[in-house]
């Protein structure tokens, strides 16, 4: 018997600007950082830069109508700040306001609803010139980029994200430096962190005015963690994992201040605090996004082998090597409903890579559709015991640039052929067309 969804359930999938849009110096588009630091030798494994990942500032329409071949009611995309406001703030781009337009209106006209992130890594060149998200002035920039955007989509979008995954933006770009701007200071992306969070209460009311009846949510990348072992140091280490990745920015926007252990281990990092902060990045939202991939395993700090492992089975991966286990969904989104009162909840990302080869002019990535099918299987259980889980959107439509990994890594439900920008509906794709349209998983 399938596994079947309320009705209105939203199935979608899920892009970036910078990952697919490509187009990065057309209609007076300024540079970003990620512009910047593809461009620096040794930074992407690939040596590519943006430039033209899948083209879809050109392809629009031919994608949209791909959505619509796959049965998708929603569609997840990002602005690219840099498009709009070129310098970060100052004077407005109306060709990049246009483009869109367009975007949105062909949507609506495929009957497809737009979900708008606001933020998703393409910051200008000019703000982290100035600082960055380190300092407050970047801030302001996104709140006059934020109230710019939505005044002019706002009559059509109603669906809006303030930011995708703010520890990537915080701690992978400034601490572990594998994103741009690419620093490694744990002070400043704790300061980070805390202004995209601050950034995001102070949007959130804007969004409202300018978009009536609007539902605005953010978007967190969640990775439950377990103890590679029963000993005590493991189950502590899975905790301040838990503490850091997981915690640190669901409890600031659910009115809980941070962690305190660990706040506690941080300790001169920790990041400054102006009154009032807390309270502002604590408004409340519509709805949470989770983005969900995989699970930690975490062993005691100072054991042999690292803190984390992200498997515990080599043979169960996907490309990456992160693990694939279905059960930490369930548990993340079990845990989410208990301890936090969001009143939606979204699966704003999931999916995996495969090294996807075309054969006689077809991808046959079964182990994709195993994936996503196991992570659907127990979604209609959860939302019978009462989890508000309203839509499920893959990541992604369609392979892209996919960050330092350049093209390599390959997460679309349509294939993306690099050298001629041809696209390929995969059998995964294919098999999601069907589960759409049940509205249920299907064998
Ligand atoms: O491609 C990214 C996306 O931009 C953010 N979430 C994770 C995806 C896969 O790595």
């Amino acid at each position: 018997m399938a596994a079947a969804f309320p009705s209105g359930f939203l199935w979608g999938a899920a892009t970036a600007s910078f990952q697919i849009e490509g187009a990065t110096r057309e209609d007076g588009r300024g540079e970003s950082i990620w512009d910047r630091f593809a461009a620096t030798p040794g930074k992407i494994l690939t040596g590519e830069t943006g430039d033209p990942a899948s083209d879809s500032y050109h392809r629009y329409p031919e994608d949209i109508a791909l959505m619509g071949q796959l049965g998708l009611n929603a569609y997840r995309f990002s602005i690219a700040w840099p498009r709009i406001v070129p310098d970060g703030d100052g004077a407005v781009n109306p060709k990049g306001l246009d483009y869109y337009d367009r975007v949105v209106d062909a949507l609506l006209a495929a009957n497809i609803r737009p979900f708008v992130t606001l933020y998703h890594w393409d910051l200008p060149q000019a703000l982290q010139d100035r600082g960055g998200w380190a300092g407050r002035a970047t801030i302001d920039a996104y709140l006059g980029y934020v109230e710019v955007t939505v005044k002019r989509l706002g009559d059509r979008v109603k669906d809006w994200m303030t930011h995708n995954e703010p520890w990537c933006i915080s701690i992978l770009s400034h601490e572990i430096g594998e994103h741009a701007p690419g620093l490694k200071d744990t002070k400043i992306a704790l300061q980070a962190a805390h202004n995209v969070l601050l950034s995001h209460g102070l949007a959130v009311p804007i969004i409202r005015q300018n978009s009536p009846g609007a539902q605005v949510g953010i978007v967190l990348n969640l990775t439950p963690s377990y103890p590679a072992t029963d000993a005590e140091a493991d189950r502590r280490a899975a905790h301040m994992y838990h503490a850091k990745f997981n915690l640190w920015f669901i409890d600031p926007i659910s009115g809980k201040g941070y962690p305190q252990d660990a706040w506690q281990d941080y300790g001169p990092n920790a990041p400054d605090i102006a009154p009032g902060d807390m309270a502002t990045m604590a408004v409340p939202i519509d709805f949470l996004g989770v983005n969900y991939y995989s699970r930690a395993i975490c062993h005691d700090e100072s054991a042999p082998g690292g803190a984390i492992i992200h498997r515990r089975n080599p043979v169960n991966m996907m490309a990456r090597g992160w693990e694939i286990w279905p059960q930490a969904l369930v548990d993340l989104l079990t845990w989410i409903h208990r301890d936090y009162a969001f009143p939606a909840l979204m699966i704003t990302e999931n999916g995996a890579t495969y090294d996807d080869v075309v054969w006689e002019g077809q991808v046959h990535d079964l182990a994709r559709i195993d994936y996503i099918k196991q992570h659907l299987k127990a979604l209609p259980g959860l939302i019978e015991a009462g989890v508000p889980l309203k839509g499920y959107f893959c990541w992604s439509l369609l392979d892209n640039f996919e960050w330092a990994m350049g093209t390599r890594d390959r997460f679309g439900l349509i294939y993306t052929d690099f050298g001629t920008q041809q696209r390929i509906v995969k059998d995964s794709g294919r098999w999601f067309s069907r589960v759409t349209r049940a509205n249920a998983v299907v064998d």
